[in-house]
């Protein structure tokens, strides 16, 4: 039996070292009676054709990040907010794998064709652009990529951003054609889609962590024979610590890398500057629940209550 799992980045990620991490143990659990054939990004389409593509069943499994999905799945919009998940880094990584995060969001998914199966970080957003980016000054009228969903701009556009919406193939070119003049990522992704190519400056806020979710098709899931299941569900599970550990060092490691190669300015916010940034994001909780009402409210309050000490 094969598994079809398709990733939104490249070889050498945070999602393509899960997926062979998930791979290797779903293979083994299972005694090869599994085959996990892993799609690193390209050859199947950008992150809302992965979403079709799981939707219809032509992959099984996917990584589907709320930067993108929330047009689809509005309630996932909630990882696009900025300073919302907890301060403490090991409170975050504990929230993502909470079961009772994630059966919260099981039925959005469904009415979308997905079944949920995980949350995971990638590390911190990080603002990459051609000048520091420490001020709401600084932020007037900037053209900054962000991921494709209504969410994922409106962030940006509460600190009076001007934001691009473009899929993350694009990326490169339009920074190189100054069709933008910024993008937010986390480190390790800047390293490996060169885009300190074409970049002067990271800004490190601490505003935001890239979530992805890893999904399945929602009926494919329910067909699985319940031994299936259990190596599935058994093996996400399994690797939730792994995955945390995997992006710090991918981050940390990258940053290294990228500061030997390029001749890259790294700006770390201030408390002080990071207040202003947090005061300025409020408002956009308001429009996260202008679209998703009671159920975005419900969410919204249950993810708040892990940001007391
Ligand atoms: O910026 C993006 O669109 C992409 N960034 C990462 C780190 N993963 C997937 C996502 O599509």
């Amino acid at each position: 039996i094969t598994w079809r799992f398709a990733l939104e980045e490249i070889e050498g990620s945070v999602q393509h070292t899960y997926a062979e991490a998930f791979k290797e143990h779903i293979e083994q659990i299972s005694g090869d009676r599994i085959v996990v054939d892993v799609f690193p990004y390209g050859s199947l389409g950008t992150s809302t054709q992965l979403t079709e593509l799981t939707r219809n069943g032509s992959v099984n499994l996917a990584f589907a990040s709320p930067g993108h999905l929330a047009d689809k799945v509005p309630e996932t919009g909630l990882f696009n907010l900025h300073f919302l998940l907890p301060e403490e880094p090991e409170k975050t990584r504990d929230l993502l794998k909470d079961p009772e995060l994630i059966s919260r969001f099981q039925q959005p998914y469904r009415n979308s064709g997905l079944q949920l199966l995980g949350f995971i970080s990638e590390g911190w957003m990080t603002w990459s652009a051609n000048q520091p980016l420490r001020s709401l000054e600084q932020f007037q009228g900037l053209r900054i990529r962000t991921m494709t969903s209504a969410m994922a701009a409106e962030a940006y556009r509460a600190y009076g951003a001007e934001p691009v919406q473009t899929p993350y193939s694009q990326v490169y070119s339009d920074l190189q054609l100054r069709k933008i003049d910024g993008q937010t990522n986390p480190v390790f992704a800047i390293e490996e889609m060169d885009f300190h190519e074409v970049q002067t400056t990271l800004t490190l806020a601490r505003a935001s962590h890239f979530i992805a979710s890893v999904v399945a098709n929602d009926d494919w899931y329910d067909g699985l024979p319940e031994q299936e299941r259990t190596w599935l569900t058994d093996t996400i599970r399994d690797l939730a610590d792994h995955a945390w550990d995997n992006q710090e060092e991918l981050n940390q490691e990258r940053l290294e890398q990228m500061l030997e190669k390029a001749d890259i300015r790294v700006i770390r916010l201030t408390e002080d500057e990071r207040e202003l940034f947090r005061q300025a994001s409020l408002p956009v909780r308001n429009r996260y629940l202008e679209v998703t009402g009671a159920q975005g409210q419900a969410l919204l309050e249950y993810v708040e209550s892990w940001q007391q000490p």
